[in-house]
């Protein structure tokens, strides 16, 4: 299978440590987003939207959103109790809504705006620390693996 990253997005991060931590072998390709290589036509047919990461799967197919390849990379793993879906969609669903957008802005401030926007930096930091807080509390009731 075919990951198309870039090494500085956390949600390609998702899917790369998805592939890590279930033992699934995936070939990186590098997709370099300063450059503009999400916008030609051959990666806009792979991912209409023009982001990363995106999962080309043995069979041919394509497979965007991150929180989807990590569940597809899990299936069949003990990361994906099957017993527990409504919890591992609860906690997907949670990441996406709550932490993946603070830490989206704060990647790109950070890292691709030469004077990160204090305002912007301070609002997402904010947020990030109210939801981890709740991950961190589940964490004290709950083990992970
Ligand atoms: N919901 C998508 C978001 C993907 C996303 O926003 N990727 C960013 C990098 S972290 C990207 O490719 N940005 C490039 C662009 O928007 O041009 C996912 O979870 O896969």
């Amino acid at each position: 299978m075919q990951l198309y990253i870039h090494p500085a997005s956390p949600n390609a991060r998702r899917a790369r440590i998805a592939a890590r931590l279930c033992n699934v072998e995936v070939d990186e390709t590098v997709v370099d987003l300063a450059k503009g290589e999400t916008r030609t036509p051959e990666y806009l047919a792979l991912n209409p939207m023009g982001k990363v990461p995106t999962l080309v799967k043995d069979d041919g197919g394509a497979l965007l959103e991150s929180h989807a390849i990590a569940h597809y990379l899990a299936s069949g793993t003990r990361a994906l109790p099957q017993g527990q879906l409504d919890q591992v969609l609860r906690w997907q669903f949670f990441d996406a809504a709550h932490l993946a957008p603070p830490l989206g802005t704060l990647t790109f401030q950070h890292l691709f705006r030469e004077t990160p926007d204090a305002e912007a930096v301070e609002s997402a930091l904010a947020d990030y620390r109210r939801y981890a807080a709740v991950v961190e509390a589940a964490l004290q009731q709950t083990r992970f693996c």
